[in-house]
Parts: C-alpha cells; sequence; structure tokens
C-alpha cells in the first residue's frame, strides 16, 4: 500500500516534500487535508496539527512530521545518499542549511507573506496584535526587507563551487530551502531559479520526473 502524505496544496514546507517524493520515486497517497488540521481526528494522530505528515506503519508512532525530518528519515530509510550525503562533513552543511532555513528563514519569510496571503499569523507578532494597520504593514515591510540578504547565504555559504548545498555534483535535500523564498517572493532572483532549476533535473533523472515536471513547474508559478 502506498504511504499516505497529509498535505496542505498552497504550503511551501508540504510543497518540500512533494517534490521529494516525487524525486525519490516514493509512490504515496496524496491526503488534503485543508481544514481537518484542527479536528480532534488529525490532532488525535499528530498533536502540533500541523502538514506536512506522513503515515507509515514502521514509524514509532505511525506519523512523521516536519518537513525536513520527513525527507531526512525517507532519504536515510532508502540509502539515498544522492539526496542527503552520508559523509559526515557533507551531511553537517546540509544539516545546517536546512535548520537555518526552519530556524531563521521560514520565521522570517511568514512575517513578510502571511498578512498579504491573510493566512493566520504566529502568536506574540505584530500581525496577531491590537497594533494599528501601519504598525502591522510596518512590521510585515521590515521582514520583507531583510529576506533579501538571509537568501543571499544559500548561494554564498551554504552552497559549493558546484552550486550545490552537501558539495556533490547533484542538488540534496537543503535545495528546499531557497524553493521556498522563491516561490513566494523572490521568483526573480537567478540564484534562487538556480536551486529550483536543481529540483528540475533530479525531477527528470527521477523515473517518474519526466511525467512530473510540467506539474512541478507549475505548481511553481
Ligand atoms: N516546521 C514545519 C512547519 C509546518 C507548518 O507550519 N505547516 C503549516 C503549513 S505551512 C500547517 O500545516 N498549518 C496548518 C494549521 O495551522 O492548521 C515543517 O517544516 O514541516
Amino acid at each position: 500500500m502506498a504511504m499516505k502524505l497529509n498535505m496542505l496544496p498552497p504550503s511551501v514546507n508540504n510543497m518540500s516534500v512533494r517534490v521529494y517524493v516525487r524525486a525519490a520515486g516514493i509512490p504515496v497517497e496524496e491526503e488534503n487535508v485543508w481544514g481537518q488540521t484542527q479536528e480532534a481526528d488529525y490532532l488525535g494522530k499528530y498533536p502540533p496539527g500541523l502538514t506536512p505528515t506522513i503515515e507509515d506503519s514502521e514509524l514509532p508512532k505511525g506519523v512523521l512530521g516536519e518537513s525536513c525530518a520527513v525527507m531526512m528519515y525517507l532519504a536515510t530509510r532508502d540509502g539515498r545518499d544522492d539526496l542527503y550525503p552520508t559523509d559526515l562533513k557533507r551531511r553537517a552543511m546540509v544539516d545546517a542549511a536546512n535548520f537555518y532555513t526552519l530556524s531563521i528563514f521560514y520565521p522570517v519569510l511568514t512575517r513578510a507573506t502571511y498578512p498579504r496571503l491573510q493566512y493566520p499569523g504566529y502568536p506574540g507578532e505584530v500581525a496577531t496584535s491590537d497594533a494599528s494597520d501601519d504598525a502591522k504593514e510596518a512590521a510585515r515591510k521590515a521582514a520583507e526587507d531583510a529576506l533579501p540578504k538571509i537568501l543571499d547565504t544559500f548561494p554564498s555559504f551554504w552552497g559549493t563551487d558546484s552550486g550545490f548545498i552537501g558539495g556533490g555534483d547533484t542538488p540534496t535535500i537543503a535545495v528546499m530551502g531557497p524553493i521556498k523564498g522563491e516561490q513566494w517572493v523572490m521568483r526573480d532572483r537567478p540564484q534562487s531559479v538556480m536551486y529550483s532549476d536543481s529540483w528540475v533535473v533530479i525531477l527528470s533523472q527521477s523515473e517518474r520526473g519526466e511525467r512530473d515536471r510540467d506539474r512541478f513547474l507549475r505548481a511553481l508559478n
């Protein structure tokens, strides 16, 4: 039976895992859980109430969330050294780039984009406070202005001479970070296009890649 992947179609975190399973040729049954993540049924399976999650009876709790952890699990399980290097030093770069994405880049990205997308913000932020509309827009704009410098670190530090995080000849799971940036706000930035092109390379090398390539490109646009 195909592994179940619970997802929300517009989400960039979800996109990274959806692209990963296609690139790795893993059959999945995608379930759109829009409107269900805060319901008892979903929370019973996964109390954080977030997506993406995979359901796999071999996991300790039957469910795994956190996009990077899901890709790390699947790549390690399947011995995909090409997508997630086993060499300690190369892996350290991939891990560090992904943790940087989740802890630094993504929170700033959400502050810049969620208000415009009318997504709920996180507690304690200006966007969810009683501040005036002007103050909320100033906070949103400050986050937007901070993004280019953060995004530039992907090619300048995490990247390598070959352009791929982790130092190999092919892209790794760490390209998801720049893809997140590009998908939402940075489409015109050549260096982030470089990384999303990398995913297209992976896709076209995988068994299902050619078939899914157009669908992936449509999803990015
Ligand atoms: N760090 C997590 C973030 C997951 C996350 O924030 N998921 C959002 C979509 S981008 C979600 O499922 N929200 C559902 C909700 O808030 O009800 C990851 O990378 O998977």
